[in-house]
């Protein structure tokens, strides 16, 4: 029986994929790259640190300091401030604000694992902050996801053992980091992309406590 629910915050509980992708989009042009939707994909659960190096690979010809790495990400972090300021509680996805009652009812621990160092604000500003028994801050570890050192780093410290968490993601490489940590995986989207978790739904509002306890415990 699992002690500790482990949860991704962009494209699991809201949806803030397409606000990342306005802020990437614009910073790119500033220095005369294009995104698009489909590269988007790729960016999605990796850190702000490792996306922009993402980008910048799209054009071996631009050389940029490690300086003016650190501006082009304070520039889009600004960008992205000012585009989730609006976010409210009706931008939780379907079925996320039952599942977090559900565990609670059954003693369930509850965990935030995040890339995203904006995620305090974003669960604050969706007022399901409370629900949160703790809630991980990507720069407290080394590696980034697809290193399970995020799902590690709540499972230490609410003193959970790896077997007995379950993590839930929807992007590639936060199924794998779940995986590598020795949880259970389970992935939200498209089974053939996330063919690698341990159970998979194609939306949020078919996670239900009973149906990912009973793959559990199989
Ligand atoms: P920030 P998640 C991830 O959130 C996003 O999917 C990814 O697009 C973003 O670059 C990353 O957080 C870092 O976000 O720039 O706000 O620190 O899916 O891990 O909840
Ligand atoms: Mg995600």
């Amino acid at each position: 029986y699992p002690k500790l629910f482990i949860f991704d915050l962009d494209g699991v509980i809201t949806d803030t994929a397409e606000q990342h992708y306005v802020a990437w989009k614009e910073m790119a042009q500033s220095i005369g790259i294009e995104i698009d939707r489909e590269f988007n994909e790729s960016l999605k659960g990796v850190s702000r640190g490792d996306s922009l190096d993402k980008i910048l690979n799209l054009n071996h010809n631009l050389h940029v300091s490690e300086e003016q790495k650190t501006e082009l990400m304070e520039k889009k972090n600004e960008a992205y401030r000012e585009l989730i300021t609006s976010i409210e509680p009706e931008d939780i996805y379907p079925g996320i604000g039952e599942l977090l009652e559900r565990l609670r009812e059954n003693s369930i621990k509850i965990a935030l694992g995040s890339a995203s160092k904006n995620a305090p604000f974003i669960i604050k500003q969706l007022q399901i902050e409370h629900h949160f028994d703790y809630v991980v801050d990507p720069a407290s570890v080394e590696n980034g996801k697809p290193a399970p050192d995020i799902f590690l780093k709540a499972a230490d410290e609410l003193d959970v053992a790896y077997e007995e968490c379950v993590g839930i993601e929807d992007a590639i490489a936060g199924v794998t980091a779940i995986n590598e940590a020795g949880m259970f995986s389970v992935g939200v989207g498209d089974e053939a992309q996330l063919d690698h978790a341990d159970y998979v739904v194609a939306d949020t509002a078919e996670l239900k406590l009973e149906a990912i306890i009973d793959r559990f415990d199989e």
